[in-house]
C-alpha cells in the first residue's frame, strides 16, 4: 500500500506520469561482494527516448549510493571515482558494465546470496528539470557471470 502511494506521489510529483515507461532498464545485476567487504558496485543498461540525466541512486540495502566511473592515474593504476551525474542522450543505450561506470552500492546493511534479488531506485531527471524515480531489480551474481 505504502509503495502505491509513493508511485503515485512520484507520477503527481513529476507531472510526468508517462515518463517511466519512456526509459528502459536492463540486464540489472549486482556483482556479489566478497564476505566482509563493506561495498558492492550494480550494473545495468539504461536507454531514454529523451535526453535525460541519472542524478543519483538508492536502496534499502545500502546506506550510501554513488555513481562511479574508472579512471587511470598517471601510473597507470585504475581507481574508482565518484561522478555527480552520468548523462542518458536520447535514444542511446548507456550500459553500466564491469571495467567501467557503476553504481556503487555503500555501507551494506546486509549480506547478499546468488540469485538473491536487490531493490534499486534511479532518479532521472529531464530537461525540464522534473525527476523520475525508476525502480530496479538487481540481479546478485558471481563476477563474471
Ligand atoms: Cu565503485
Amino acid at each position: 500500500m505504502r509503495l502505491i502511494s509513493a508511485l503515485l506521489f512520484t507520477s503527481l510529483f513529476t507531472c510526468l506520469p508517462t515518463y517511466a515507461g519512456n526509459i528502459e532498464v536492463s540486464h540489472a545485476w549486482l556483482r556479489l561482494p566478497m564476505p566482509g567487504q563493506p561495498v558492492a558496485a550494480a550494473y545495468l543498461t539504461i536507454t531514454s527516448q529523451q535526453d535525460a540525466t541519472l542524478v543519483s541512486a538508492s536502496s534499502p540495502a545500502a546506506g550510501e549510493t554513488q555513481i562511479h566511473d574508472m579512471r587511470i592515474d598517471s601510473a597507470g593504476v585504475m581507481h574508482m571515482q565518484a561522478i555527480p551525474k552520468l548523462n542518458l542522450p536520447a535514444h542511446q543505450a548507456v550500459s553500466l558494465a564491469p571495467g567501467g561506470k557503476h553504481i556503487m552500492l555503500m555501507n551494506l546493511k546486509q549480506t547478499f546470496h546468488v540469485g538473491e534479488h536487490v531493490p534499486l531506485v534511479l532518479d532521472i531527471e529531464t530537461t525540464e528539470h522534473a525527476t523520475a524515480h525508476i525502480p530496479v531489480d538487481l540481479e546478485v551474481r558471481e563476477a563474471g557471470h
